[in-house]
C-alpha cells in the first residue's frame, strides 16, 4: 500500500476532518507566498507593511500594497487543491477548512465551511465607526482610501503581527482543530502562531495529521504523514484513492 492509499484510508475513516491551508495552496493560481523563493516579504519588509504600527505611520503605503494583492488576486482562479478540497467538502461530508489565507479562494472554489483566520482582503474597517463592511473598489481610486458613509479613514480587514485574532474565530478554529480525528496542513510554513497551534492541538489529543509542502516546516517532523510535492499533485494522488 502506497502511502497516498494510506492517507486516503485514514481520510476514509475519519470522523471529523480539519484543513489548515497557508499562501502555498494559493501559489499555484499564481498568488505569491510571504516567505521563501519569490515570496512578497523578500520584496517588501513586513515590518513596514504588516503592522499596525506601519499602518499609523504611513495608512498610504500600506494601502498601495494591499491595492496591488487585490489587483492580482482579482486575476487569479482557484486551482486544482482548492477545487478538491471543494469536492470533499460534498463527498466526505466532515471537512472543514481554517485558511490564514485573506484571498477568498476556497470560497470561489465552492468551500462553505471556510474560517478565515488573518481577514479577508476585500473587507475593511472603518476606524471612526468600528464597522467592518465588503470593500471591493477594485483599483482603488484615492489614497489611503475613505469611509464611503462617514468619509473616516479605513483599513483592511486583516490581522497584522502583534494584533489578537477574533477570539470567536480563534475558539471555533480551536475547537475543530481539537474534535477532529484528522489534520490536513496544507502549504504553510507553520511558524506564525496561533494558527500553528491548530494541528498540533490534534495531534495532542490523539488524532493524525498529514502535511502537504513542497518542503519540510517545522511542523513536519511531527506529522504522521509528509507529502513533499505541490498541494494540487498531492492532493489529486490520494483523491485517486477516494473515489
Ligand atoms: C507550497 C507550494 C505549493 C509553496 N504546494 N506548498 C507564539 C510563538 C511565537 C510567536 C508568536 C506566538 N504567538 C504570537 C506570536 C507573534 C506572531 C508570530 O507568530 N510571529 C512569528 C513570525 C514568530 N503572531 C502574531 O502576531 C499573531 N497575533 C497574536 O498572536 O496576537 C496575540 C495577541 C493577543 C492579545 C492582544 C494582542 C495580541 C498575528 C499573526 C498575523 C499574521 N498576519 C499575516 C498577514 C495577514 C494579512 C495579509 O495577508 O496581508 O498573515 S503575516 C503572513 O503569515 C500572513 C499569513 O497568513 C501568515 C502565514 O504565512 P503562510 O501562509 O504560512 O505563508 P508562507 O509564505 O510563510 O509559507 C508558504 C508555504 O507554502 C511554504 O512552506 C512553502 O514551502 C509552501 N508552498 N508553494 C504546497 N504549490
Amino acid at each position: 500500500m502506497s502511502d497516498f492509499e494510506r492517507a486516503a484510508e485514514l481520510i476514509k475513516s475519519a470522523k471529523k476532518i480539519a484543513v489548515l491551508t497557508g499562501a502555498g495552496i494559493s501559489a499555484e493560481s499564481g498568488v505569491p507566498t510571504f516567505r521563501g523563493r519569490g515570496g512578497l516579504w523578500q520584496k517588501y519588509r513586513a515590518e513596514e507593511l504588516a503592522t499596525p504600527e506601519a499602518f499609523q505611520k504611513d495608512p498610504v503605503l500600506v494601502w498601495k500594497f494591499y491595492d496591488y494583492r487585490r489587483r492580482l488576486i482579482s486575476k487569479v482562479e482557484p486551482n486544482k487543491a482548492h477545487r478538491i478540497l471543494a469536492e470533499w467538502e460534498n463527498s466526505l461530508g466532515n471537512i472543514e477548512i481554517v485558511t490564514q489565507n485573506i484571498d477568498g479562494l476556497h470560497q470561489r472554489a465552492g468551500s462553505k465551511k471556510v474560517v478565515e483566520l488573518h481577514g479577508n482582503i476585500w473587507q475593511a474597517i472603518c476606524l471612526k465607526e468600528n464597522r467592518v463592511f465588503k470593500f471591493k473598489e477594485n483599483p482603488i481610486k484615492e489614497f489611503p482610501p475613505k469611509c464611503s458613509e462617514c468619509g473616516g479613514l479605513i483599513r483592511p480587514d486583516v490581522v497584522w503581527f502583534g494584533e489578537a485574532l477574533d477570539p470567536l474565530i480563534l475558539e471555533k478554529a480551536f475547537n475543530l482543530f481539537e474534535s477532529a480525528d484528522v489534520a490536513i496542513v496544507i502549504g504553510t510554513s507553520s511558524i506564525v502562531y496561533p494558527a500553528a497551534y491548530l494541528p498540533q492541538i490534534t495531534k495532542k489529543n490523539g488524532g493524525s495529521t498529514i502535511e502537504i509542502n513542497i518542503e519540510e516546516t517545522a511542523l513536519t517532523p511531527l506529522a504522521d504523514f509528509f507529502f513533499k510535492g505541490k498541494a494540487s499533485d498531492i492532493l489529486s494522488q490520494i483523491n485517486n484513492y477516494l473515489s
